[in-house]
C-alpha cells in the first residue's frame, strides 16, 4: 500500500468512533447493562410531538407515563374507570419498542377525592370501604394491563425523610397494612409483572433505613417486591453523592433491584433550600428565583454537565445493581421543574433542550458506558 493510502486509512479509522458516536443513542451504550427510559406526557403519547418520537426511538428502550396512569386520572369517579389516555400511552410504547412501566398504583397525592369520603357526604370513608376501593382499583388497573406492563410502582412516597410513615389517608385508616394489601393485590392481578416501592430523597439516611425495613418486612411476609425506585430529583449539590451511593448499596443488599426512576437535575434556586419533590411546596415567582430565562451561562452549563457525569459515573460503577435509569421528561421545555416549586420559571433539568436536541453531555454519558 502506498504511504498516502495508509495515511487516509489511518485518518478514517481515528474518525470512525466519533462518527459512530453521533449515530449512537443512550440505549445503544447503557442498554447493554440496564433499561434506559424517559417519562412522557400526554401530548407525546398521543403522538402529537414528532420531535419527542425521534428522541424516544433513538435513545430509550422503556417509558413511564408522567401522569396518565395515576389514580386520579384512571378513576375519576366511583364506579368509573377511564383508560382512554393510558391505553394510548401503552400502544405508543408498543409502537416505539419501549417497555412499559406503570406509575403509580397508590400515592397520597393525585388520588381521587372520592376514595376518602362516603359518596356525596362529607363524612370520611371507613377503613373497610377504603380497603375495598384500594383493592378494586389495583385489581382493575393491573388486570387491564396484564401482560403489557413490565413493572409497577405499587406504592409511591409512603415514607417521610425522617423514616416515619407518611400520615396519609391510607396510613391513618389502614396503618402499614395498606402497603401489604397493595403489593399482594398487584401480584395477584398480574403474577408476571415486577413490583416496586418508589420514593424521593432516598439518600436521606433515616429514609434509607426505613425503606430497607419495609422491603425486608414485605419479603418476610412472602410478598413479591422486585425493586426500589430512587426517584432522584437532584440538584447541583443535592444529594450528597456519598449518601446516595450508600442507598444504592443498601437497597441492593436487601435483595432488590435498584432503579433510578425520575432523574433530573435542577439548576434553579429553591427558597426553602433544595431537596425532595414534595409537590405541595409552592412559592411566589420573583425575579431572583428565575435567573436564567434566556439560557444558561457557560459556567453554570459546565457545572450542570459535571453533575450529570458524576451521576452517570456512579450509575456505571453500580451497573450490576441498577436495573433501570429513567429520566423524568424528554425535553427541558416539558419538565415539571419549570413549574415547581415556583410556577413560570425556565429550568434546564433534562438531557434534551427545548428543541429536543441532545445536549453535548449525552455523548459524554455514552462514552462512560462504551
Ligand atoms: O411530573 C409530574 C407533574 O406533571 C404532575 O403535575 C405532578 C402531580 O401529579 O406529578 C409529577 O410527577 C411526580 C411523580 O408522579 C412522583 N414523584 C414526583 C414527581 C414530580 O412531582
Amino acid at each position: 500500500m502506498k504511504n498516502k493510502t495508509i495515511k487516509v486509512l489511518a485518518l478514517c479509522l481515528t474518525m470512525m468512533p466519533m462518527a459512530g458516536m453521533a449515530q449512537q443513542g443512550l440505549k445503544d451504550a447503557i442498554g447493554k447493562y440496564c433499561l434506559i427510559g424517559a417519562a412522557i406526557n400526554q401530548w407525546q403519547s398521543d403522538g402529537q410531538v414528532p420531535e419527542a418520537d425521534a428522541v424516544m426511538d433513538k435513545h430509550f428502550n422503556c417509558a413511564v407515563a408522567e401522569n396518565c396512569m395515576k389514580p386520579e386520572t384512571l378513576a375519576p369517579a366511583e364506579g368509573l374507570f377511564d383508560f382512554r389516555v393510558a391505553d394510548k400511552f401503552v400502544s405508543y410504547c408498543q409502537q416505539h419498542n419501549l417497555k412499559v412501566l406503570g406509575h403509580c398504583l397508590v400515592w397520597h397525592s393525585q388520588a381521587p377525592d372520592w376514595w376518602f369520603t362516603n359518596g356525596y357526604a362529607a363524612s370520611p370513608a371507613s377503613k373497610e370501604v377504603l380497603k375495598e376501593r384500594l383493592i378494586k382499583h389495583i385489581k382493575t388497573v393491573v388486570g387491564h394491563y396484564k401482560g403489557q406492563v413490565h413493572g409497577w410502582d405499587v406504592v409511591n412516597e409512603a415514607i417521610m425523610d425522617d423514616g416515619s410513615f407518611r400520615k396519609s389517608h391510607y396510613y391513618n385508616l389502614l396503618g402499614e397494612e395498606f402497603i401489604e394489601i397493595a403489593f399482594r393485590t398487584a401480584h395477584e392481578a398480574d403474577p408476571d409483572a415486577e413490583l416496586y416501592y418508589n420514593d424521593y430523597s432516598m439518600a436521606q439516611p433515616k429514609k434509607r433505613e426505613a425503606v430497607c425495613r419495609l422491603v425486608k418486612n414485605l419479603k418476610a411476609k412472602g410478598l413479591r417486591i422486585d425493586g426500589v425506585g430512587m426517584q432522584s430529583h437532584n440538584g447541583l449539590d443535592y444529594p450528597d453523592l456519598k449518601e446516595y451511593e450508600k442507598s444504592i448499596d443498601a437497597f441492593a443488599a436487601c435483595g432488590v433491584k435498584v432503579m433510578i426512576t425520575e432523574l433530573d437535575v435542577n439548576v434553579l434556586p429553591n427558597p426553602q433550600g433544595f431537596g425532595g419533590a414534595d409537590i405541595a411546596q409552592n412559592f411566589e415567582l420573583q425575579q431572583k428565583y428565575n435567573p436564567y430565562p434566556n439560557g444558561l451561562p457557560a459556567a453554570k452549563q459546565k457545572e450542570l454537565d459535571a453533575r450529570w457525569l458524576a451521576l452517570f459515573n456512579l450509575y456505571y460503577k453500580h451497573r450490576s445493581q441498577i436495573s433501570r435509569i429513567n429520566i423524568w421528561g424528554v425535553s427541558d421545555g416539558g419538565s415539571w421543574l419549570n413549574g415547581w416549586p415556583i410556577k413560570g420559571r425556565t429550568n434546564y433539568p433534562l438531557l434534551f433542550d427545548r428543541q429536543y436536541k441532545a445536549k453535548p453531555v449525552v455523548d459524554e454519558i455514552i462514552k462512560i458506558y462504551k
